[in-house]
């Protein structure tokens, strides 16, 4: 191939300039996190060194040295020429991303995980890359069945790979509470014990959901972690008798659909029980966010329910965050700086936009990663309809809820539900191919882009999961090379 850079024994990577005017950090970490996914497949030492340092091969240089202020927190710009790759950004977001570039442009084998031959080859390229929203996101449930940490992981580098920047971890609902809260260990010892259809539980210890906080961030990526309430709280009731109205306990559910579930809303033990786990929560959550549910509470009353999401709000804010919420929780005040998902009622996303809160769009039947892609599909749901890749693609985040300023919205996620995903390969099945479809969504403009374009640059990311070792659904609208 004419030009661009080969990596070999002599490649290294280099850092240059400091901590940029936004006060974000150098390219080190993105330096390393190259390093670290070339190495176990190039076999090349690829070392890392400070600028200047003795050498004569050909470098990975990344520095903030020449970065615009247009290229914002996440943008970057990247050379690769014979003599060598250079990275330009503002700051760890945006050499991660860059990282994230070098990955996608090298031959497939790089997703593997064994020594293999090469030749390493970068094409010869020149890319400016801003993204056009904020917030791009998928979502695990942990909740309606457990996913040990190392196939969690794997699910963040999948989202990594693709410029994803926010993983929201729904971590509690009726069938299971997967996050230890030191407060109150029946959570776990009784609400972590099952999961849908009755199988086993399992849960993450703080140290555990750590590790995977810093794993993503590593990686450029928030984790959002969620509490869901005051509805879809079967197995805290399970856990702790008094949480409910009449204070008996029923049992952790294993039926996939519990409506009814709520917290005795009103009284002040559950109060003070909503403070401590929020406290434990914000207290190891490195990240700006925390999610407090608030959908489907069919089972509380409503102006009960408004005062409810409206105190657990002020709790996350006192503990420094900002509250995140379904879209119902725009029925009640729980303040401008809240941000709202909406999956299902255009009213509230309406609503909440009106008050001055900012949308993050999760419209089921175009973003719900447990959707089947048609009636081939092996696991999944179909009541938001048949989600197949051009759907998941056809639409845009800023116009999708007629009426709303575009302003408003910061973004879109795609939750991953999985009343019947069971397995990682399961998970890598609803999400591939249609993650990269909403990553697009996410990262470009609107004009510029096309379905017959997508699909054809999206054919030859199939090879790549298949070195990866990921399962994928072969949607036949995409011409698999
Ligand atoms: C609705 S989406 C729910 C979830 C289910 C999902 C299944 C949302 C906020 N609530 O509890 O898992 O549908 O598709």
């Amino acid at each position: 191939m004419a030009g661009g850079l080969e990596l070999t024994e002599d490649t290294t990577i280099t850092v240059r300039g400091g901590v940029h005017r936004t006060g974000a950090a150098d390219g080190s970490g993105a330096a390393e996190l190259l390093a670290g996914y070339l190495r176990p497949v190039t076999g090349l030492p690829l070392a890392v060194t400070p600028p200047g340092a003795a050498g004569g091969g050909s470098s990975i240089v990344f520095t903030t040295e020449g970065a615009d202020t247009r290229l914002g927190d996440e943008g970057y710009e990247l050379r690769i020429g014979s003599g060598g790759a250079e990275v330009v950004a503002g700051g760890s977001a945006g050499f991660g991303w860059a990282v994230q570039t070098i990955r996608q442009i090298l031959p497939a084998e790089v997703e593997g995980d064994r020594v293999t031959a090469g030749p390493w080859h970068l094409p010869a390229v020149t890319i400016r890359d801003v993204p056009r929203f904020p917030w791009r996101g998928t979502m695990l449930d942990v909740a309606r069945h457990f996913f040990a940490p190392a196939d969690v992981e794997r699910v963040i580098d999948l989202a990594a790979l693709y410029k994803l920047n926010r993983f929201h971890l729904h971590l509690t609902d009726d069938q299971g509470w997967r996050l230890e809260i030191r407060g109150h260990p029946e959570l776990t010892t009784i609400g972590a014990t099952t999961s849908v259809g009755g199988g086993p539980g399992g849960y993450f210890t703080r140290e555990q959901y750590a590790d995977v906080v810093s794993y993503a961030a590593r990686r450029g990526i928030v984790v959002v972690p969620e509490i869901d309430m005051p509805g879809h709280t079967e197995a805290a009731l399970a856990s702790i008798p008094w949480l409910n109205g009449d204070g008996q306990a029923p049992p952790v559910a294993t039926d996939p659909v519990v409506l009814t579930s709520s917290l005795a809303v009103d009284r002040e033990d559950t109060a003070r029980f909503v403070a401590d786990v929020l406290a434990e929560v914000a207290e190891i959550t490195p990240g700006p966010y925390i999610h407090i549910g608030g959908d489907e509470s069919l089972g509380t009353d409503p102006a009960a329910y408004r005062r409810f999401v409206e105190r657990a709000a002020a709790v996350v804010r006192a503990h420094g965050k900002r509250p995140v919420g379904w879209d119902e929780i725009a029925t009640a005040e729980v303040g401008p700086d809240t941000i709202v998902q909406h999956w299902i009622d255009v009213e509230n996303a309406r609503s909440a936009a009106s008050r001055g809160m900012q949308i993050v769009m999760s419209p089921a039947g175009r973003a719900y990663l447990d959707m089947k892609y048609d009636h081939s599909t092996p696991v999944g749901t179909t009541w938001a309809g048949y989600v197949d890749t051009r759907t998941a693609y056809g639409w845009d985040p800023a116009a999708q809820v007629p009426g709303l300023p575009p302003s408003v919205v910061v973004g879109l996620e795609a939750p991953l539900w999985t009343e019947t995903v069971t397995t990682l390969e399961h998970i890598e099945a609803m999400m591939l191919p249609r993650l990269p479809a909403y990553a697009e969504l996410g990262w470009s403009r609107a004009t510029g882009r096309s379905w017959e374009g997508f699909r054809h640059r999206l054919a030859h990311h199939g090879r790549r999961w298949s070195a990866g070792g990921r399962a994928f659904t072969s949607d036949p609208a995409i011409p698999w090379g």
